[in-house]
């Protein structure tokens, strides 16, 4: 399974933290891979509004399942502290989480 429930500290190499409220707040979620339909998580589907991704790390995010409609993609270390800012905010319903090496 992809998805954790909770997470603590700070993502690691290939981890994405996705959070129901703004500012790292609410319920959590520790994502390792592609998870293509949030409905299959309980409780994550259309309700993130924060995202911490990990290094050497990128993160796509979409508005719809099966990496479907607006998306944008999540650079590593990034963090959105509300994704109001970004059109996204209690959207997203799937992502896509990509690992690499350092140069
Ligand atoms: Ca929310």
């Amino acid at each position: 399974m992809s998805v954790q429930q909770g997470v603590s500290g700070e993502p690691a190499r290939g981890e994405v933290f996705l959070y129901k409220d703004a500012n790292f707040s609410g319920n959590s979620w520790k994502v390792t891979g592609n998870v293509f339909d949030f409905r299959s998580v309980s409780g994550l589907n259309d309700v993130v509004s924060s995202v911490k991704v990990g290094p050497n790390t990128k993160a796509f995010i979409f508005k719809d399942d099966r990496f479907n409609g607006d998306f944008i993609r999540l650079e590593q270390n990034t963090q959105v502290t509300d994704l109001t800012t970004r059109n996204l905010n209690d959207a997203i319903s799937s992502i896509i989480v990509a690992t690499f090496d350092s140069a």
